[in-house]
């Protein structure tokens, strides 16, 4: 009888976990710990981000052009100094840093992970109180050898775990080891994530889709028929669906996977990769989206399959319910 139970502590259930892997160094499980633990302190300023002088920009973008906030900053600092200190992490590469960072202290020298992060996905969404996320993944590194942008260089299938943590009306941790995908959500009276969402599987369809159509302009084909299908008056179909669209990929993410959806981010003349990152934001959520039971494209091939070039290399994305990305490249 397993002993998973709802209710249980984030570090309860990595060592239940743990348990059934007899060969495991614990590493991995000391490396989630970490993640959890910076995630809480980033919690901490987010929720308190009204009163304290945490709210707006810095006045400089990063290397994707965007403008960074206090708050990114303060979470990509925060997420470095876990990672670099926790002993489990040899190098990150994060969407704030334009190059992967390469941990040379003594607690990283024998650690065998890299975990790629955007330490803040949502940003813009920061001073309106909207729902913001930390998207991260975990792959090992290539060789006890030097670290290079080819270990971090890794497809979907190769990543060891994969989760986000949504900064909402509650804050959830939600990850994968290849195993099912599990919600955990942070109880305040006692510090700790809690076991509340158990083997989590997105509905193989559902009502709702989510895109810009601020960006209608520049759609191809397949998303003009697509979305005209969606808003179609047909019982058989089961449309007309509702359009839901936060502008915070976590937060839509989160929704679709929970009540089953469809996510799109599509390339356009102004980006003709699209905008989100392949590396840090859609090859994470992907590996949960898949093994939620859902699907993941960028219109040719599953995310999961693209060969990473670039640290930021973007891609175009579709992601959630089975049923509806099959709709989706069925046009
Ligand atoms: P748009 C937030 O800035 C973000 O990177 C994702 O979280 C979100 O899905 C997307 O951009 C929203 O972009 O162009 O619709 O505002």
């Amino acid at each position: 009888m397993s002993k998973i139970k709802v209710g249980m502590t984030l570090d309860e259930f990595i060592i239940q976990e743990e348990k059934g892997y007899p060969n495991a160094s614990g590493d991995l499980s000391k490396l989630l710990r970490d993640i959890g633990l910076a995630s809480k302190i980033i919690n901490r300023e987010v929720n308190k981000a009204g009163l304290v002088d945490i709210l707006g920009k810095i006045g400089k973008e990063n290397i994707q052009g965007e403008e960074v906030f206090k708050l990114d900053e303060f979470a990509n600092d925060t997420l470095i100094s876990f990672l670099k200190y926790g002993g489990q992490c040899a190098g990150v590469a994060s969407e704030e840093e334009d190059e992967i960072q390469v941990f040379n202290n003594e607690e990283a020298q024998n650690a065998h992970y890299l975990v790629l992060f955007d330490p803040l996905d949502g940003s813009s969404n920061i001073d309106t109180n909207a729902s913001i996320g930390t998207i991260f993944s975990i792959v090992r590194r290539l060789s006890e050898d030097t670290i290079t942008e080819k270990d971090f260089f890794r497809t979907g299938r190769e990543i060891v775990a994969a989760g986000y943590v949504l900064y909402g009306s509650s804050t959830m941790l939600v990850y994968s080891t290849g195993n099912g995908v599990n919600g955990f959500t942070l109880d305040p009276s006692i510090g700790e994530f809690c076991l509340s969402h158990y083997q989590m599987k997105t509905p193989e369809t559902a009502k709702q889709f989510s895109v810009n159509y601020g960006t209608i302009a520049h759609w191809n084909q397949r998303l003009k028929s697509f979305t005209n299908w969606c808003t179609l008056e047909n019982k058989e179909e089961g449309t007309p669906l509702t359009l839901r669209y936060i502008g915070s990929m976590v937060a839509d993410f989160h929704r679709n996977l929970l009540k089953g959806g469809i996510f799109i981010y599509p390339a356009s003349p102004k980006s003709p990769n699209g905008k989100l990152r392949l590396l840090y934001e859609c090859i994470p959520l992907a590996f949960l989206q898949e093994q939620a039971g859902g699907l993941s494209t960028n219109e040719k091939v599953s995310i999961l399959d693209i060969q990473p070039e670039a640290l930021h290399q973007r891609t175009p994305i579709a992601l959630g319910s089975k049923k509806l990305v099959e709709k989706f490249l069925s046009f």
